[in-house]
């Protein structure tokens, strides 16, 4: 029997059977055209029947390298890389809905999605409901005959909800609806949803895979003949094609990922417990916590608990954007899963684009925090927390003195 390779192994090498060039690291190949040595190999290639790059925008060879990675990663069977991180979420939702149809989509999502789905899928006649997917009684009441995806994030952006993905998964094979996971927060270091029941894993590789901060870039992972259904009938028409250059730099970040992610998960759940004894701080969402409320479902499906934290600060928005004025290491900035520790407020900038009632109705509060662990010395990190603590500290005391 072959034994299995190791997930770090995986990462490095991919499939081992692919060295025929000899080159150690996977080269670059720019071009948009693709020969054939026959025109019925052309026709075939065209047609699906066989493997194969036939024109920039369907693909790259340094992309394929990169898809055929994360499909071994995540344990499927095909992957589509794209553009970017909502390249991919609306590539998969075009692809599994059409007019007149629906999907429910846990109300804990990301900016973007939820954006793309008030905005786009009503000039398409699609309809959505956001549900409360921590029940499943909830779930199962918001199927309609029309629903044709169950569409989740876990854990979820910014409040870090997490969702039991077997449970889910079981209620959506019995109406055979196919689960889409949004894996993005975990990598397929930490979680494997496949494993868990799911049938489609989407990615925003700007995040963890690439981890450097220098792509954007998305990917999706599902069986074959979906990938090649997404690719054919939606992406390239989209015209959502990931270039050879950022494969080749998603190639090369992803090579780190598990010795990443080990850092960031240590440097998180470290800044984690500081803030959760701190007197500033109101209330702490880390599922490592054993405070989090899906704890338990958390340690049941993820090898790791993330490197993103986020917090509520006492005193509201002028507090938490003091505090973020206040930092001097760790930076004010969108995305996440760099090197960099980062910090948001997504009140005012991930989630911009909620409705306040809304906002305020999942929890995204005035106060909230958003916090990406980098790959720093965690002692630095805590330390630049504390220091503008402590500043916040010495504001309120002169306003208070100022009133008296
Ligand atoms: N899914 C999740 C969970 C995300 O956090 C993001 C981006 C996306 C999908 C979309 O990926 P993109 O198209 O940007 O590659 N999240 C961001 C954030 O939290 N700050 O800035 C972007």
């Amino acid at each position: 029997m072959v034994k299995q390779r190791g997930f770090d192994t995986t990462l490095i090498h991919g499939h081992l059977e692919n060295r025929s060039t000899g080159a150690v690291v996977q080269p670059i190949v720019p071009a948009v055209a693709y020969s054939f040595e026959s025109h019925e190999a052309a026709a075939e290639t065209v047609a699906g029947k066989r493997e194969g790059v036939y024109y920039g925008r369907y693909g790259n060879a340094t992309l394929q390298s990169f898809e055929e990675r994360v499909a071994l990663l995540e344990n499927g069977e095909a992957a589509l890389g794209v553009s970017s991180g909502m390249a991919a979420i609306s590539t998969v939702l075009l692809s599994l809905l059409q007019h007149g149809d629906h999907v429910i989509v846990t109300k804990d999502v990301y900016g973007g999605t939820y954006h793309f789905l008030k905005t786009l899928a009503p000039r398409f006649g699609i309809t959505f409901s956001f549900v409360d997917c921590t029940d499943f009684d909830s779930i199962r009441e918001a199927i309609q005959d029309n629903t044709k995806a169950v569409y989740i994030e876990t854990p979820s952006n910014p409040l870090l909800t997490v969702l039991d993905v077997e449970g889910i998964a079981k209620i959506t094979r019995q109406h055979q609806i196919p689960l889409v996971i949004d894996n993005t927060f975990m990598s397929p270091c930490l979680q494997k949803p496949l494993d868990l029941g799911a049938d489609i894993v989407i990615h925003s590789a700007t995040k963890y895979l690439n981890g450097h901060g220098d792509v954007v870039a998305g990917v999706i992972v599902a069986d074959r003949e979906r990938i090649r259904y997404m690719r054919q009938q939606v992406m390239g028409d989209l015209g959502q094609v990931l270039s050879a250059g950022d494969a080749s730099l998603l190639l090369r970040g992803m090579k780190t990922l598990g010795l990443r992610m080990e850092r960031h998960c240590a440097n998180a759940n470290a800044i984690a417990e500081f803030l959760e004894s701190h007197p500033q701080v109101a209330r702490v969402y880390y599922p490592g916590l054993p405070s989090h409320p899906q704890y338990e479902t958390a340690q049941k499906q993820m090898n790791g608990m993330g490197g993103i934290v986020s917090f509520e600060v006492k005193g509201g928005l002028e507090s938490a954007t003091a505090f973020l004025d206040a930092l001097k290491l760790s930076m004010i900035s969108f995305s996440l899963g760099d090197p960099e520790t980062l910090v948001q407020h997504p009140a005012t900038m991930t989630h911009f684009s909620l409705p306040e009632d809304v906002r305020k109705e999942s929890g995204i509060t005035d106060g909230l925090i958003r916090l990406s662990a980098g790959l720093e010395d965690v002692e630095d990190i805590i330390g630049d927390l504390s220091q503008a603590f402590d500043q916040l500290d010495v504001q309120t005391t002169r306003e208070r003195s100022e009133i008296a």
